[in-house]
């Protein structure tokens, strides 16, 4: 597939920075890396250049042109690279002349990275992991994220449908000489032992804890509790900064509040929420369903019981699997206002606080470990292989005619081919590119 239009847009971060790095890819790539900066070769070495207006000769910047013949490269395109100052106005300037090129115009989000698809240059679990490495925040999401775009899950998925395509030409085999008697019947039996044994492997995989997706998104940990318990000032003490609002007015919490932290190199994302109570506000009435909704979907709940003069009622949580209950302000002397708390804190005196920690620390070692290996890593990788599996085993089921036993395979093929986006790509390409930020 070949595109008529160049793109054009900044790849690198925010501005201003060092540097920033302007990448145009597509036919007219190394006619702009003449135009502007006086070098046309796609040589892919670096050159120190002055970048020049063209309609006027007006030079907006010096800097590095780095260009680069196609097919060979991450779009399969030709592609050259500006590098220049990081000013906010030199890059608008730099973008400006380069879109007022003919054929040339501003790329969307992903489109550097969908061309290098339709290229053939990475499968579509490798432009996921890509992202994710893009955003990965934790050590173990980076080593996450570089096995999947170096293309780990594609390429079991590929070794899979190889003997599913070899079982599927062993059973067609059988369908073509169906009226003659000298087509050993143990051909597809063979076949019929490997798809069964291709079921297990894939079930087996499947079988992970959803820790690969765990990892991907973080480990979700809700803090819960009645009004004034001290949920936003545990908060603010795990991320060491003043993210929530503090008063000691009951309620002041409304919305849920997200802060991502590294335990240990794990993800963990905490929530602060309203404090439970009956309320006749209608604000406070929507913060306290959101509080409950977002505990019952976290993976952890911090449970936080405040010392017992504050005479409040409490939940217990009982239908979640992972509770821990704080007991707050042990500062102030008086016990707990629930029985059996798992742990005691002071956000005054951090107290408890280092104990805290470590027991997320273990809760989320115990979730996420592992998560690094797993091959999935994405709920449609898990529905894809999921179907693939089903579609295995309905191919094992007895006294099915050849025909019957075949399509069952096609199926399971075309999940497979979903997942790296061989096949049926369109309709999973948006999803997976909107995600992208302009430039990539
Ligand atoms: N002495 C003492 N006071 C605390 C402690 N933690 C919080 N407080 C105080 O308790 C009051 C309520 O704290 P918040 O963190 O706002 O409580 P909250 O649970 O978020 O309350 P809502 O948002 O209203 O549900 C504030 O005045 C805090 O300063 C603590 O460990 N010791
Ligand atoms: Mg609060």
């Amino acid at each position: 597939m070949s595109e008529t239009e160049t793109i054009v847009a900044l790849s690198s971060g925010a501005l201003p920075a060092g540097i920033a790095v302007v990448r145009a890819s597509g036919p007219a790539a190394l006619d702009l890396a003449k135009k502007v900066a006086g070098v046309a070769s796609g040589d892919r070495r670096a050159r120190l250049r002055i970048f020049r207006d063209p309609d006027t000769g007006e030079e907006i910047d010096r800097g590095i042109l780095l260009s680069f013949s196609g097919p060979d490269t991450v779009t399969g395109e030709d592609l050259a690279e500006f590098h220049c100052h990081g000013g906010p106005a030199v890059v608008k300037a730099l973008l400006r002349i380069l879109v007022a090129r003919p054929g040339v115009r501003l790329a969307e989000a992903g489109e550097f990275t969908r061309r290098g698809f339709l290229n053939g240059k990475l499968d579509l679990a490798a432009v996921e992991g890509l992202g994710d490495l893009i955003v990965a925040e934790t050590e173990s999401q980076r080593r996450q994220a570089v096995r999947q775009a170096g293309g780990f899950l594609s390429g079991r998925v590929d070794a899979w449908r190889a003997r599913l395509v070899a079982a599927l030409a062993a059973i067609e085999s059988g369908l073509d000489f169906a009226d003659e008697d000298d087509v050993p019947d143990d051909v597809e039996t063979g076949a019929l032992a490997d798809i069964g044994a291709l079921a297990d492997e894939i079930g087996m995989e499947l079988v992970d804890g959803e820790r690969g997706e765990r990892l991907r998104t973080g480990l979700e940990v809700a803090i819960v509790g009645p009004p004034n318990a001290g949920k936003s000032s545990l908060l603010n003490a795990l991320a060491r900064r003043e993210v929530a609002i503090v008063t000691p007015i009951a309620g002041t919490t409304r919305d849920v509040l997200e802060v991502d932290l590294d335990l240990n190199g794990y993800p963990v994302r905490l929530l602060d929420t309203a404090g439970l109570r009956d309320s006749d506000d209608v604000v406070e009435i929507e913060g306290i369903r959101r509080a409950r909704q977002r505990a019952s979907g976290a993976d952890v709940v911090l449970a936080l019981y405040p010392p017992s003069e504050a005479g409040v009622s409490h939940e217990t949580f009982s239908g979640h699997d992972c509770v821990l209950k704080v007991g707050t302000k042990s500062d102030l002397g008086s016990g707990s206002s629930a029985d059996g708390v798992d742990l005691r804190i002071s956000v005054v005196t951090s107290h408890g606080l280092d104990d805290l920690f470590a027991r997320l620390g273990r809760i989320a070692e115990d979730r996420l470990s592992g998560g690094e290996q797993a091959l999935v890593t994405r709920e449609r990788h898990r529905h894809a292989l999921m179907e693939a599996e089903r579609e295995l085993w309905a191919t094992l089921a007895e006294e099915l005619p050849s025909e019957a036993r075949a399509e069952h395979l096609r199926r399971a093929a075309f999940a497979f081919g979903r997942l790296t986006g061989r096949i049926d790509a369109e309709e999973v390409l948006g999803a997976v590119f909107s995600s992208f930020c302009i430039g990539k």
